[in-house]
C-alpha cells in the first residue's frame, strides 16, 4: 500500500528552504541578536528540527505556565519540560514584543530568527517545585535554573536558517526525519529506543536486546550527545565505546544515532518527554528503566523521584506520548551459569551467586587502576574508558585554599607547592589572590559582580591546568558559596577538586593583620572588607579545613598532602 505509516512519514521542521534562508541570513544581520547558550543550541536544534514537535518556538508565557502546572500546552496538548529562552534583564530590556531577533550560535553564525511575542520573569522556585519536584540546587536543573539560567524568558515562534553545525560524528547523527527515512527504507515498522548517558556494558547489552525481542522490534541505541549530568563521561569517549558494543548485537537488527538533547535529570518528566521525542523520531517504543533520568541525592541525601515514579508517569500518559513503553528488565550477571539473566525470572536465588558492579565502584576501579573484569563489560569499552580516565594519581587536579584575608591561604599555598615539586611527576601552577589581581584580574575592584568574575577567571585556569594534567593551587578569599560551587563543576569535570578552608578566625586575621588592612576596613578607609563590611560564607563542606592557630605552616601544608594521599591522588 502507498499509505505511510503514522510513525514514519515526514514530521514538520522549522526550517525555510534553501534560498529563503540565503535571504533571510543576510536580513537577520540586521537585527538585535542573541547569542545562545550550550543549551539553547541543544534545544534549538530539536525545535527546528522536529525533535520537540509540535513547538514552534520557544514557549510563550502561557505555555510555560500550562506546561508547569500540569504538563500540557495552552491547547491542552501533552508537554511535560518547559523550552524557554532565558536572557538577562538588561538584554530583554532592549526587545520590545512583536520583534524579530536573530539567534546566533557560540561563534556567531545566524541559526534562526524569533518573533518575541512574550517577554516575562519567571517564578523560578515555582518552576523548580513543579517540574523538578523541589526547590533545592543539588538538582542539577534547579542549579542551573537558579544560577545559570537569564532572570527573564523571551517566548515565539521560530524560523530556522541552519542546523547548528557540529565537526563530530556527523554520519551518526539524525533528524527525526532523517531516521525516518532510514526506518522507512530497511522496512522497520516498529523500532524499540534506549535512551542513554552513559556507557554501555554486558547488562545493557542484554537487556536491550531482550526488550527489542519482546517487542519484537528493530533496535535503535539513542545516546544523549547534548547535555548530560555534570560529571558523565564524555560523549566522545561514550560514542566511541556505542561504536565497539554495535558489533556485538545481531546485523541489521540493531542501529544508533546520536541526540542533540539538553537533558534536565528530571525523572518522570523527563522520561515522558524522551518518549514525545523518540516518538518524534520514528521509534515506537521506548525503554523506561528503574530511576529513569534520575537526577541523584537531594541536599539531604535522599532520592529526589521513587524508583519507578517515571515508569509511572509514562505509563499513565502513554497513549498521548503514542511511544509504548517497554520498561527495564534488570539484568544481572549469575556466575553459576555465566551468563545474564532477567532477575525478575530467576527462581532459585538462594542457590546461586549473582554479580554487580555499581557505577560508583566502576568509577573507583578506573580510578586506582583496578581489574575491570570480562562478565561485567566488553575489552573494548574498557580499554576506551582507561584512555580517558586514567588513575587518579596521573590526572591533574586542583587545590582551591578559601578563607580572610591574612588567613594563612598564601603562606599555605605556598609550602604546598614546594612539597609538591619535591615530590615531582606533574607540574604545579600557583594562582594566588595577590598575584592573580596584579595580572589576571589587574583591572577588577572588589564588587560582589568583580569578586565572581575574578574567581571565575581562576577557576578557568585551574580547569584548564587541570585537564590538562597538572596541579592548580588556587589562594583567592572566594567568599562566595555558589562560586565556589560553579569552579568546583567546572575542575570536577576534569579530576579532583579540593577545597581547603583555612579557619582562622576573624578575631585572630585582624588581631595579626599583616598588611595593616584590617585597620584600614575598620576605619572605614577600605570599604566592601570582606569580614568587616563585606560578607564570607563559610564553606559547609570543605575536603578539609586547616586550623592554622594551633599548627605552623609545615603542619598545615602536610595535612593537605595527607588528604591528597588518601584521595589516591599523589603516590604514597
Ligand atoms: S576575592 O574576594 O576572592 O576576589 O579576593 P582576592 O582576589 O583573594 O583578593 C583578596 C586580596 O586583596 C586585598 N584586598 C581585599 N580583600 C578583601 N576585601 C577587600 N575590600 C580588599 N581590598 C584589598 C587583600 O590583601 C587580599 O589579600 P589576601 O591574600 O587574601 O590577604
Amino acid at each position: 500500500s502507498t499509505l505511510m505509516q503514522s510513525n514514519l512519514a515526514p514530521i514538520p521542521e522549522l526550517y525555510v528552504s534553501y534560498d529563503s534562508a540565503q535571504k533571510l541570513k543576510v536580513e537577520a544581520g540586521d537585527l538585535t541578536s542573541h547569542d545562545l547558550t550550550p543549551r539553547q543550541i541543544c534545544d534549538l536544534e530539536l525545535l527546528m528540527n522536529g525533535g520537540f514537535n509540535p513547538l514552534k518556538g520557544f514557549l510563550t508565557e502561557e505555555d510555560y505556565n500550562g506546561v508547569v502546572e500540569d504538563m500540557r500546552l495552552a491547547n491542552g496538548t501533552l508537554w511535560p519540560m518547559p523550552i524557554n529562552l532565558d536572557v538577562s534583564e538588561a538584554f530583554a530590556e532592549t526587545i520590545e514584543l512583536g520583534q524579530d531577533i536573530a539567534l546566533r550560535d557560540q561563534e556567531g553564525v545566524i541559526l534562526a530568527t524569533m518573533t518575541v511575542t512574550d517577554k516575562w520573569v519567571p517564578n523560578k522556585s515555582r518552576e523548580a517545585e513543579k517540574v523538578f519536584g523541589a526547590d533545592d540546587e543539588a538538582h542539577p536543573a534547579v542549579n542551573y535554573l537558579h544560577n545559570t539560567a537569564g532572570n527573564v524568558y523571551l517566548g515565539g515562534p521560530v524560523t530556522g536558517i541552519q542546523q547548528p553545525v557540529h565537526y563530530d560524528f556527523r554520519g551518526r547523527r539524525d533528524t527525526p526525519n532523517e531516521l525516518r527515512a532510514y526506518f522507512r527504507k530497511l522496512g522497520w515498522r516498529k523500532v524499540v529506543a534506549f535512551q542513554t548517558r552513559n556507557p554501555l556494558h554486558r547488562a545493557h547489552q542484554e537487556l536491550t536486546f531482550r526488550a527489542a525481542k519482546e517487542a519484537q522490534a528493530n533496535l535503535l541505541i539513542h545516546p544523549i550527545v547534548g547535555m548530560t549530568k555534570p560529571g558523565d563521561v564524555d560523549h566522545f569517549t561514550r560514542v566511541r565505546c556505542y561504536e565497539a558494543v554495535l558489533d556485538k548485537y545481531p546485523q541489521s537488527t540493531t542501529s544508533m544515532s546520536l541526540l542533540n538533547l539538553a537533558m534536565r535529570m528530571a525523572g518522570p518528566r523527563e522520561a515522558v518527554w524522551h518518549g514525545l521525542i523518540r516518538a518524534n523520531h520514528g521509534c515506537t517504543h521506548f525503554i523506561v528503566g528503574r530511576d529513569h533520568a534520575g537526577p541523584g541525592k537531594n541536599s539531604a541525601g535522599e532520592d529526589f523521584y521513587g524508583p519507578y515514579d517515571a515508569q509511572d508517569l509514562y505509563r499513565a500518559n502513554q497513549s498521548e506520548i503514542g511511544c509504548e513503553m517497554v520498561d527495564f528488565k534488570h539484568m544481572v550477571y549469575v556466575q553459576e551459569r555465566a551468563q545474564y539473566e532477567a532477575v525478575d525470572e530467576i527462581e532459585d536465588k538462594d542457590d546461586i551467586t549473582i554479580l554487580n558492579i555499581s557505577g560508583t565502584e566502576l568509577r573507583r576501579r578506573l580510578r586506582e587502576g583496578l581489574e575491570i573484569p570480562d562478565w561485567f563489560s566488553f575489552p573494548e569499552v574498557v580499554k576506551e574508558l582507561r584512555r580517558t580516565s586514567p588513575p587518579r594519581s596521573d590526572q591533574g587536579f586542583t587545590v582551591f585554599f578559601t578563607g580572610f584575608s591574612g588567613s594563612g591561604k598564601s603562606t599555605i599555598a605556598n609550602a604546598l607547592m614546594v612539597k609538591l615539586m619535591e615530590m615531582g611527576g606533574r607540574p604545579v601552577t600557583l594562582l594566588d589572590g595577590d598575584i592573580v589581581r596584579k595580572n589576571l584580574s589587574s583591572e577588577l575592584g572588589f564588587s560582589k559582580e568583580h569578586r565572581d568574575l575574578n574567581i571565575k577567571r581562576i577557576g578557568y585556569v585551574a580547569s584548564e591546568i587541570t585537564k590538562n594534567g597538572g596541579i592548580a593551587i588556587c589562594a583567592p578569599i572566594a567568599p562566595y558559596a555558589a562560586t565556589r560551587r560553579h569552579v568546583r563543576e567546572e575542575i570536577e569535570q576534569f579530576g579532583a577538586f579540593i577545597e581547603v578552608h583555612v579557619a582562622t578566625s576573624l578575631e585572630e586575621c585582624e588581631r595579626r593583620d599583616r598588611k595593616g588592612l584590617y585597620k584600614l576596613a575598620r576605619e572605614g578607609k577600605i570599604k566592601e572588607f570582606t569580614g568587616i563590611s563585606d560578607p564570607y560564607d563559610v564553606p559547609t563542606n570543605p575536603e578539609i579545613a586547616v586550623e592554622t592557630e594551633n599548627l605552623d605552616v609545615d603542619n598545615c601544608a602536610h595535612q593537605v598532602i595527607l588528604k591528597l594521599e588518601s584521595m589516591g591522588l599523589i603516590a604514597g
